[in-house]
């Protein structure tokens, strides 16, 4: 038998147990293991009954994705599958950790099933753009019924033990040892003579034929674009109509061909690239850390409070400072707000909020800063207001304590040179709201040592974010790409889009929201104050472009002001402005530009290939080191769709040649000062490859 799995015998019982390191993932090794510890004890006369049982931190957590794209090898899953029911022999999975995708499908196609209180199970491969390959979709609702099968495949959200059993999926919970408590439940099985019983042999029955319709109609905000959730709708319809071996030929089918679709290939891309992204090239494994026990958060408004959070709900405990007793007084009262407003929908218990609540120390004091591990400042992004207080922190934190900006834009190494420790000054960019996005863009500064960085992205995992290292440049690695699209979208304003029609395009093509409707929420007012402050660095076209000037002018400043590029109801739903429209018809007249039909692939084409130059000129300049690094932080922090796989990612399903021959075209119709393609990506063409192909 293969290492990955042993075959023993406990009296008339035999255990198959799987040692697949770190999460027993099904390599070809353990499905062939499997098979053959069945094999065993079904040949073995002294045994009547088996137990699949996993070691380790968790039973599999499913198919081994590494072999995803790769010639598929035998035996396939879904015949062990098939294997393990088949048997004549009472099989029971005994589960802990995470039961996940074929490792629930092992589960399903056993005839008991039993788990620790604290295991999970689910059938995530929809967020892999897959659907349960393994016989899910078909034994799934003949055991737990259409209903449950349907939200639990389309979501991927696992459930816990308690509510597993309640849909019928356990047999029992086990609260001590599972080994012991498994061998158990066999013995009974054996003694009570239970016969072994078929999940396929089972019906799925529907409670009306246009249930499946229904679901997909009532979540199609959901999926929108995602194919996967409908492919796995289809397949538990099939359940319901085909018998059980047809269901399975075509699942199989379905299966395959979602296998080998961009989008499933582009959400493995994203699950390892998330991994991955903490991984720094150049340093150890070991690299050292130090330890953060305490923070300080400079700043009690809406970034700071949301930093605090993150922070307290890891258990850390905060100073969170403020200049004035009103604002601390005002920020507390915005986080109490935040966490009460989650006890209420039953998200938390009060006894956490009132924990958590309890490690924020509020003070007016710099001095009860002096004992934090690292403090993360958020006051005003103006250098000058920086510089000041990086120099106090500089005097009153103890050495060692890494001093952090969460500044969005300003150069990390000019603050830290108003320290004498640069070596322990780096960027901390959250993003808002900092209590709720995952994307933690970690700024490295010319000077920061390996130990503080590494430290920042440890720190970052154990609040929970994504973190992705950066280097210093004007918006770092999101908002550099964004100012791209920024100007490229205000160039299509004047040239023929309207605001609803680009807003469209970039809907449609899978982010949350488009531009404009963003800018309106977020308040157009910052971008004014970001477009004043960079004025004098703008090209005359940047300049002339100054539709959100006039915008802002009118005091339209989004939907806090009741209008923006849109006019919101008191609901805040945003309706087009005939007048925005006029304004911009205006406009282009005024800066002497004859408007013209813009389509939607221009639109899509401008907007996202020149995120993605200028996400090839931020590679060449060392600022994000891999193209993953960048495609996490759009994944992350702005709403690219993640089954396109981020831009850099995207870039190469296109195909770079193509990309590269667009950014020519508006080279041409543009100009070259915003369409010159990097020297990146002209190589990468010209050699017929990739970002990911090099
Ligand atoms: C499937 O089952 C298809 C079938 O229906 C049909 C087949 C015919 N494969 O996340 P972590 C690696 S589709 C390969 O950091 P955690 C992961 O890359 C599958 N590798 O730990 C990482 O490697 P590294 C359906 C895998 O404790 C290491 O394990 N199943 C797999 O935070 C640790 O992972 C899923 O989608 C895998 N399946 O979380 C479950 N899983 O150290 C996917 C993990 O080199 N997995 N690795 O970076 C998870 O959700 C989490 O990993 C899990 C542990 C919750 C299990």
């Amino acid at each position: 038998m293969s290492e990955a799995v042993r075959f023993s015998k406990e009296g008339n019982i035999g255990i198959i147990t799987i040692n697949n390191p770190p999460v027993n993932a099904l390599s070809q090794a353990v499905r062939a293991g499997i098979r053959t510890g069945l094999e065993k004890g079904i040949a073995d006369n002294d045994i009547a009954a088996m137990i699949i049982l996993c070691e380790g931190r968790t039973f599999i957590a499913g198919a081994d994705i590494r072999e995803f794209g790769k010639p598929p090898l035998e035996p396939y899953l879904p015949d062990v599958c098939k294997f393990i029911e088949d048997s004549p022999k009472p099989v029971i999975a005994a589960i802990h950790g995470t039961a996940l995708g074929g490792g629930l499908e092992i589960p399903l196609s056993c005839h008991f099933r039993i788990a620790t209180a604290a295991a999970k199970l689910g059938l995530p491969e929809v967020k892999l753009g897959l659907l349960p390959g393994a016989g899910g979709t078909q034994r799934l609702p003949r055991l737990a019924g259409v209903h449950a099968a349907l939200e639990m495949i389309t979501s991927g959200v696992p459930v816990n033990a308690a509510r597993a059993k309640d849909m019928g999926i356990l047999d029992a919970i086990i609260e001590g040892d599972l080994k012991a408590e498994a061998l158990i439940f066999a013995k009974k099985v054996i003694n009570e003579k239970l016969p072994v019983r078929k999940v396929s042999e089972r019906q799925a029955k529907a409670d009306s034929p246009s249930v499946f319709d229904d679901f997909a109609k009532a979540n199609a905000r959901k999926f929108r674009g995602a194919i996967a959730p409908f492919k796995c709708i289809d397949a538990i319809r099939i359940a319901t109509e085909l018998p059980f071996a047809e269901g399975m030929k075509r699942e199989r089918a379905i299966f395959l061909e979602l296998q080998a679709s961009d989008q499933s290939r582009a959400l493995r891309h994203v699950f390892f690239s998330e991994r991955e992204v903490v991984r720094i090239p150049g340093l150890p494994d070991d690299q050292p850390t130090r330890e953060i026990r305490s923070v300080g958060v400079l700043g009690a408004g809406t970034m700071g409070g949301g930093i605090a959070m993150c922070f307290v709900n890891a258990g850390i405990p905060v100073v969170l400072l403020e200049v004035k007793q009103e604002m601390l007084e005002k920020g507390l009262a915005v986080i109490r707000k935040n966490y009460a407003g989650t006890v209420a929908k039953g998200k938390l218990k009060q006894e956490v909020m009132d924990k958590r609540m309890s490690l924020i120390k509020p003070t007016l004091s710099y001095n009860d800063l002096k004992d934090a591990d690292l403090v993360i400042e958020a006051v005003f992004e103006d250098m000058a207001v920086k510089k000041e207080v990086f120099g106090k922190l500089d005097t009153i934190c103890r050495p060692g304590t890494i001093l952090a900006s969460n500044t969005s834009y300003l150069n990390i190494d000019e603050i830290a040179a108003t320290t004498k420790r640069p070596q322990d000054v780096m960027g901390m960019h959250f993003f808002s709201p900092a209590n709720v996005m995952r994307l933690l863009e970690n700024v490295r500064g010319a000077k920061t040592s390996p130990e503080v960085y590494a430290t920042a992205m440890k720190v970052g995992r154990t609040i929970g974010k994504v973190p992705v290292l950066v280097g210093v440049c004007d918006g770092f690695v999101g908002n550099r790409m964004l100012a791209k699209r920024t100007r490229e979208c205000g160039f299509m304003l004047e040239e023929g889009a309207l605001p609803w029609q680009i807003d469209k395009a970039i809907y449609n093509f899978g982010f949350p929201m488009g531009p404009y409707a963003m800018g309106d929420m977020a308040g157009l007012d910052i971008g004014w104050r970001n477009r004043k402050a960079k004025f004098d660095s703008l090209t005359p076209r940047e300049k002339a472009c100054n539709i959100i000037d006039k915008i802002c002018e009118m005091g339209r400043f989004g939907q806090k002001t009741g209008s923006g590029f849109y006019q919101y109801d008191e609901k805040r739903n945003a309706t087009p402005d005939p007048m925005i429209e006029e304004l911009i018809t205006r406009h282009s007249q005024e800066v002497g530009i004859t408007r013209r039909n813009i389509t939607d692939q221009e639109i899509i084409e401008r907007a996202i290939y020149s995120m993605i130059n200028e996400g090839a000129k931020i590679l060449e300049e060392g600022i994000a080191a891999r193209p993953l690094d960048i495609d996490v932080v759009w994944l992350n922090g702005y709403g690219f769709p993640a089954y396109l796989g981020g831009p850099m990612f995207y870039a190469d399903t296109v195909g770079l040649k193509k990309v590269y021959d667009a950014i020519l075209k508006y080279r041409d119709l543009v100009g070259t000062e915003y369409w010159t393609p990097s020297p990146l990506i002209e190589r990468l063409a010209g050699e017929g490859k990739g970002f990911y192909s090099k």
